[in-house]
């Protein structure tokens, strides 16, 4: 079920949304689009609408209704009630899917986080009703207030015992980082929209088998190998990471803080697109997005335009290698395909001349540092 608003950007195939059933194990048996100037506050769509999404719904004998939107508490109550099956957004849906995936133990943890918090946003207005039912009986906390009480303080007290237990694992992998560091080894992360094809580039670069497939959050836990950069002649470190998507759920960034921050700690951030996807340039400021959300605006970065085997001939770049401007700014732009291999040895060409001026920069920095020492020792000592 997809309404629009008349927004610019609004995925009238309901592809993506499509996917996302798909990846949840769901699937997709008949698909609504309704134009609306505004959002119904009781049901989100008008009451005709309902009436006719119940009616296609038995013929269909469907399970669920999924809405591309975000439902307020109320309105998918009020929609539940009015239809007599379960409705979902894709909020939740995404949480579904990551709760699926989830397969480290932080991960696992990020997951019950971010649910936990969608759920007690939920909770009281769910109750809402007992408490409206019973709760006038013997004035002010009725049962069915109580019930909420009850319910939000186990929320309350899960949701403090996962962030501990969160936050000791953000500590070792901060020193796993630090450790990385003091080797003195550059960090590229893989970032982009989710299936632009990061863990295939990943396996490709690294002869890895991380997991890649036609799903959406196919990873969620960060892998890391060494990357070796023959023409620089030194090793990196590549980490693959979980994928962005339109309207990433608040908490989830909030929950997947520890992963995502593989990015803002990165010296290079490899921003891989699905060029052959006609939505890559909302993908791309979504990603950035992200991005600033997380603090990693500032991480210089390389777009890497990915599945140009799936790319018309008639639409090929002139040249596989250029740049683009993003808000303002010359990014420096590889094509590639991470399947046929195509562009593969430029995007290693240049990590390795990327290497080879930072590496000359940071020891120009590093000279610049001693002499700066050097200068101030000499001060102090001229004054003693
Ligand atoms: N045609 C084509 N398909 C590709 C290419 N690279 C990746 N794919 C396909 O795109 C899909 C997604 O690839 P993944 O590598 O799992 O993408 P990802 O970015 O890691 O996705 P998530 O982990 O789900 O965020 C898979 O079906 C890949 O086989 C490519 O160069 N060409
Ligand atoms: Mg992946």
């Amino acid at each position: 079920m997809g309404v629009d608003f008349g927004e610019k950007h609004f995925d009238r195939e309901l592809e993506e949304l499509g996917l996302l059933v798909q990846t949840a194990g769901l699937e997709v048996c008949d698909r609504i689009v309704v134009k609306r100037k505004f959002p119904d506050s009781a049901f989100f769509i008008g009451t005709g609408k309902v009436e006719e999404i119940k009616a296609l719904a038995l013929g269909h004998g469907a399970g669920e209704i999924i809405f591309d939107q975000a439902l307020s508490p109320a309105q998918q109550r009020n929609l539940e009630r009015e239809i007599g099956l379960p409705v979902y957004d894709r909020t939740f849906l995404i949480l579904e899917i990551f709760a699926q995936r989830a397969r480290s133990h932080e991960g696992k943890l990020q997951v019950e986080l971010a649910r936990l918090q969608y759920l007690s946003t939920r909770l009281v207005r769910r109750w809402s009703h007992l408490e409206r039912q019973r709760g006038g009986i013997g004035g002010r906390g009725g049962p069915g207030e109580t019930q909420i009480e009850l319910d939000r303080r186990m929320i309350n007290e899960s949701v403090k015992r996962v962030r501990e237990r969160l936050s000791k694992l953000k500590k070792q992998r901060s020193t796993q980082r630090r450790q990385r560091q003091r080797n003195e080894v550059f960090n590229i992360s893989l970032v982009g929209y989710t299936n632009a094809g990061k863990s295939s580039l990943f396996n490709a670069m690294v002869k890895a088998r991380a997991y890649a497939a036609d799903q959406l959050f196919a990873t969620l836990d960060t892998t890391t190998r060494q990357l070796y950069l023959q023409q620089a002649q030194a090793h990196v470190s590549l980490s693959d990471t979980v994928g962005f998507i339109r309207d990433l759920p608040h908490g989830l960034v909030e929950a997947f803080q520890a992963t995502l921050q593989e990015a803002v700690d990165a010296d290079l951030l490899l921003h891989v697109v699905d060029a052959s996807n006609p939505h890559f340039p909302e993908q791309i400021q979504e990603v950035t997005r992200v991005l600033a959300e997380i603090g990693a605006s500032d991480v210089p970065m390389l777009l890497v335009f990915n599945k140009l085997d799936r790319i018309a001939a008639e639409q090929l770049p002139l040249s596989l290698q250029d740049t683009m401007e993003i808000d303002g700014r010359q990014i420096p732009r590889v094509f590639i395909s991470a399947h046929s291999g195509q562009g593969i040895d430029t995007l290693r060409d240049v990590l390795a001349q990327w290497w080879l001026a930072r590496r000359s920069s940071d020891d120009a920095y590093a000279d610049g540092q001693d002499a700066a020492d050097c200068e101030q020792e000499q001060g102090l000592d001229g004054q003693v």
